[in-house]
């Protein structure tokens, strides 16, 4: 369950852009595949602005200008002498304008820990829903909280961070500043727990902080004279943009809902992983298989090879994922690839370096016989074949650890 630091959101995020990447798809029967309707990523790294650590073992006192923020449930003698938790917020007034967050992750620098105990323990983050000031807040003035929290595994291994993939609620913060009270952080307290957890807090060095990743809308720019030669162009958008003719979008999921609705796996462990979704399977294919078809269409996603070697799109799907078109991303053998199965043939193949534990947007657009792969919104791959004309949509791994967000199917005329 632990959602690694470097876990890291960098592609697209497709449900903001999915209306206008439908121009983008039309216009690259002609012309190269445009992603101009957001700027590349770029990142920011905000520091706490207010923490506080909570002393449920000594109620009354503020923590909130002491040098670490303290997760505890320590036993001492057979009683619990320690029980802590703490309380962070960030201010994203700094991100520009507009800006579209993709992917938000609070860090917080390990200090220290205190052993013998209970090692790692998930600490969660969760969202605070009323007000608190760093300057008085006690343990018995809490403010409250959601009961659900994005959790991490946190280990006693002071000198390194832990993260918390806190994407949805940053994206909430930016949206209602006014009702940004950050996070609480805790652990469980309950025997036989038994912890004591310290972070740097935002009085000393290495402060918590949010590393945000965005993109930002580019002004459209003016329609541009039309050249010469550029016949076909005109009347496919205007076919496809007609009114009341809007792509159909067939499904979509972000996976923030933390449920797997209509999924049916095929070997191996696949679960919500709080708002994204993870596989797992050392020994071979594993497929989860959404009950949802299409003939003609586009399907989308961000895929991460977590650990292992490869990860797709699974699309014209048997039930099962045994009889279909695939789009893979193969880290052992360094390709981007279209594949068929049953028999395993790979209709065109793209080589490159395929990192893992990185975020891929993968994109394929399948029409009739053709079928081309677009990697971070460049077209790789085209290839042919008239085996299965119709099918449903998945996803699926290769002997290790997939992270797939951001799914959608859009039917094309
Ligand atoms: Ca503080």
């Amino acid at each position: 369950m632990t959602l690694k630091l470097s876990l890291v959101r960098v592609s697209l995020a497709a449900a903001v852009i999915a209306f206008a990447g439908g121009a983008a798809l039309v216009a690259g029967q002609d012309a190269p595949p445009s992603s101009a309707e957001v700027s590349t990523t770029a990142s920011m790294t905000l520091t706490a602005v207010a923490d506080a650590t909570l002393y449920a073992d000594s109620p009354g006192s503020p923590g909130g200008s002491g040098s670490f923020l303290t997760a505890a449930y320590y036993h001492y003698d057979g009683q619990v002498s320690f029980a802590r938790i703490f309380l962070v917020k960030f201010d994203l007034a700094a991100l520009p304008p507009g800006a579209i967050i993709e992917s938000a992750v609070m860090q917080l620098y390990h200090n220290s820990c205190t052993q013998p105990g209970t090692y790692p323990v998930p600490l969660g983050a969760y969202f605070v829903t009323s007000p608190w000031s760093e300057g008085s807040v006690t343990y018995a003035t809490r403010p409250t909280w959601a009961d659900i929290g994005i959790n991490a595994q946190v280990g006693c291994t002071p000198g390194v961070y832990s993260g918390w993939a806190v994407t949805s609620f940053a994206q909430a913060w930016q949206g209602d500043p006014a009702h940004n009270y950050g996070v609480k952080v805790s652990g469980p307290w309950s025997d036989p727990w038994d912890y004591y957890i310290s972070f740097n807090s935002r009085e000393i060095y290495n402060p918590p902080q949010l590393v945000v990743t965005y993109r930002l809308p580019i002004t459209p720019t003016p329609t541009p004279t039309r050249r010469p030669g550029t016949r076909t162009y005109l009347p496919l958008v205007m076919k496809q943009f007609a009114p009341g003719s809007a792509p159909v979008v067939l499904f979509s999921d972000n996976f923030n809902d933390g449920l797997l609705h209509g999924w049916t796996r095929n070997n191996g462990n696949w679960y919500n992983a709080g708002n994204y979704m993870r596989g797992e399977y050392a020994t071979g294919n594993a497929w989860n298989i959404k009950d949802v078809s299409g003939n003609n269409f586009t399907y989308e996603g961000d895929l991460n090879i977590v650990s292992g070697n490869a990860v797709g799109l699974v699309f014209r799907s048997s039930a099962d994922g045994t009889a279909s078109y695939d789009a893979i991303l193969d880290a052992a053998d360094g390709v981007f690839k279209i594949s068929k199965r049953p028999g395993y043939t790979v209709l065109a193949s793209y080589p490159m370096t395929v990192s893992r534990n990185h975020w891929y947007s993968v994109k394929v657009v399948v029409s009739g016989t053709k079928m081309e792969g677009y990697l971070d919104g460049v077209k790789r791959l085209t290839a042919y074949d008239g085996n299965f004309s119709s099918g449903q949509f998945g996803v699926m791994l290769f002997q290790g650890a997939g992270a797939y967000d951001n799914l959608e199917a859009r039917a094309l005329p």
